[in-house]
C-alpha cells in the first residue's frame, strides 16, 4: 500500500524539490557513451530512468517504487554515464530528473541486469509456469516415463526437493507425492508451498460418494475429463488429491495434457483450431445456494509470447460437466452464432478425440498415501466409475493459486538455479 497521498513529495531528506521542469538544453551533446545504439535513444533514457532501482527509487524496506512513471520528465537527459572499474556496471546522473530527485541521485546499473531485459519482451514474464519454452507437451509414453513420485517428508523438509516438485509441475502439469502421512496431505503441502485457495468447498473438501451429492465428483459414477472451477472468473491454478482411501473396484484415475491436444489440432488444421480461442462456453454452478458462473474460451493464447511461428497456450478451459446453454445471436455473424456454434461444436470434437486417446492416457490408480498435484489450466483430470460395495474410497482435494505456486517457484529458482 502507498501511504502518501498522491502530489505530496518525495520525502528524501536532500531532495531538492522542482515545481517545474526545465527545458533541455539542446546545445549540448549528449554524453551516453559507454551507452550506445538503442541505448541512446529518447525511449531508452526514459526506460533507464524508470528502472532505477536505488534507495531512493525503491524503498529499501517495502522494495516497492517511490516515484510514478507518469512524473519522469519528458526531457530527462544524461548528466553523465560512467562505466565501474571492472565494466560490470554503469552509474548515470540526471539532467531534469523527476522533481524532487536532486544532484546526489546516482542510477547504478548492472549490465548483466540491463540485458535481460534488452530486447526480450519475455525476460520478464519468463518465470511464468506456462511459459513456452519451460513446459513440455506429453501423451501416456513420454509422461511415464517423466513422472515422478516425490517423497512426502523429503519435500516437507528438503526445500531442493520441494524445488524438483514445483519443476514437475512447470514442466508437465502432473506430480505424485508419496508416504503422505495422515488425513490432510493437500493442508500440509498447501501451507509448505504457501497457502491454499479458500473456495465454497471449504479450504480442503472431501471426494467421497454420498448421496444427494452437490458435485458429481461426489459419487460414485464415471467422471470424464474435466478442469475444475471454470465457473469462476480465475479458476485455481493447481489441485491437489490425497488419497486416504481406495480399496473399491474402479476408481482410477486419468490424466490428460490438453495442451498437447490444442498443439496436435494446431498443426493438422492450424485454420479450424482457432474458433477454440474465439468461441466463448458459458459454465455455471447452480446449486445449494450458490449460483457461480463464467464464460471462458476453450483455449487462451500466451499473447505476450506469440511470434509469427508459435502461438504458445497459456490455458485451457474445458469441463463438460459444468457447461451451461450457450448463448446465441442467431442470424448475426457475431462469434456465438448459430453457424460458429456448428464450427466450433466440429473443432472441440476433435479436441475431445485427442485427449481421449489411449495413447494420450496417463490411468493410475492411487494408493492409499499418494497425493496427486496437477495444474487445473492445462490438465485434464478423469476417474472411472467405482464400486462403493467392494470397498471404500476417499479423497481430500485442495486448490492453490498459480501465484502461490509462482512466487515459490521464483524463490527456489534462485536459489538453485542461479544463472
Ligand atoms: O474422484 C476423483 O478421482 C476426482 C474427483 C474430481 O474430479 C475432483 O475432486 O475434482
Ligand atoms: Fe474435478
Ligand atoms: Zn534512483
Amino acid at each position: 500500500m502507498d501511504q502518501r497521498s498522491p502530489g505530496e513529495q518525495y520525502p528524501h531528506p536532500h531532495a531538492i524539490v522542482l515545481t517545474g521542469t526545465k527545458p533541455a538544453t539542446t546545445d549540448k551533446v549528449q554524453q551516453a557513451a559507454p551507452l550506445s545504439g538503442h541505448q541512446t535513444t529518447d525511449g531508452y533514457r526514459l526506460w533507464l530512468r524508470d528502472a532505477c532501482s536505488c534507495n531512493l527509487c525503491v524503498d529499501p524496506s517495502t522494495r516497492q517504487k517511490v516515484f510514478e512513471t507518469p512524473k519522469i520528465p519528458a526531457n530527462i537527459s544524461y548528466k553523465s554515464v560512467t562505466e565501474s572499474k571492472d565494466g560490470k556496471s554503469i552509474s548515470v546522473t540526471w539532467e531534469n530528473d523527476i522533481p524532487g530527485f536532486g544532484p546526489e541521485h546516482t542510477s547504478t546499473y548492472e549490465k548483466k541486469e540491463l540485458g535481460r531485459y534488452d530486447n526480450n519482451p519475455v525476460a520478464v514474464e519468463s518465470l511464468q509456469a506456462n511459459e513456452a519454452d519451460s513446459y513440455k507437451i506429453w501423451n501416456r509414453d513420454q509422461v511415464s516415463e517423466k513422472i515422478q513420485f516425490i517423497d512426502y517428508n523429503k519435500s516437507m523438509e528438503n526445500d531442493k526437493t520441494l524445488f524438483e516438485v514445483l519443476k514437475q509441475l512447470r514442466l508437465y502439469g502432473l506430480v505424485f507425492i508419496k508416504n503422505v502421512p495422515g488425513e490432510n496431505g493437500p493442508a500440509a503441502m498447501g501451507k509448505r508451498i504457501g497457502r491454499l485457495r479458500d473456495t465454497f468447498y471449504g479450504e480442503t473438501w472431501d471426494v467421497k460418494s454420498v448421496a444427494q451429492a452437490k458435485n458429481v465428483a461426489y459419487t460414485h459414477q464415471f467422471l470424464g475429463f474435466h478442469m475444475d472451477l471454470l465457473y469462476m472468473a480465475d479458476p485455481p491454478g493447481f489441485q491437489l488429491l490425497h488419497c486416504i482411501k481406495n480399496s473399491c473396484e474402479g476408481g482410477e484415475s486419468m490424466f490428460t495434457d490438453a495442451f498437447y491436444a490444442v498443439n496436435q489440432l494446431q498443426s493438422s488444421q492450424p485454420s479450424e483450431a482457432s474458433i477454440l480461442a474465439e468461441f466463448p462456453v458459458n459454465y455455471h454452478y447452480k446449486n445449494a445456494g450458490e449460483h457461480y458462473r463464467h464464460a471462458h474460451p476453450t483455449v487462451v493464447y500466451d499473447t505476450a509470447q506469440s511470434t509469427a511461428k508459435t502461438r504458445p497456450v497459456k490455458y485451457v478451459n474445458y469441463s463438460p460437466p459444468f457447461q451451461g446453454p450457450f448463448n446465441l445471436a442467431n442470424g448475426t455473424s457475431s462469434t456465438t452464432s448459430l453457424e460458429r456454434l456448428s464450427a466450433y461444436h466440429d473443432t472441440v470434437r476433435q479436441f475431445q478425440d485427442i485427449t481421449e486417446k489411449e495413447e494420450n492416457i496417463y490411468k493410475y490408480k492411487m494408493k492409499e498415501g499418494e497425493m496427486v498435484i496437477f495444474n487445473n489450466r492445462r490438465v485434464l483430470h478423469a476417474r472411472t466409475a467405482f464400486d462403493v460395495s467392494s470397498g471404500e474410497r476417499w479423497l481430500k482435494g485442495g486448490y492453490i493459486d498459480t501465484d502461490v505456486v509462482l512466487s515459490k517457484h521464483r524463490v527456489l529458482r534462485e536459489r538453485f538455479e542461479e544463472e
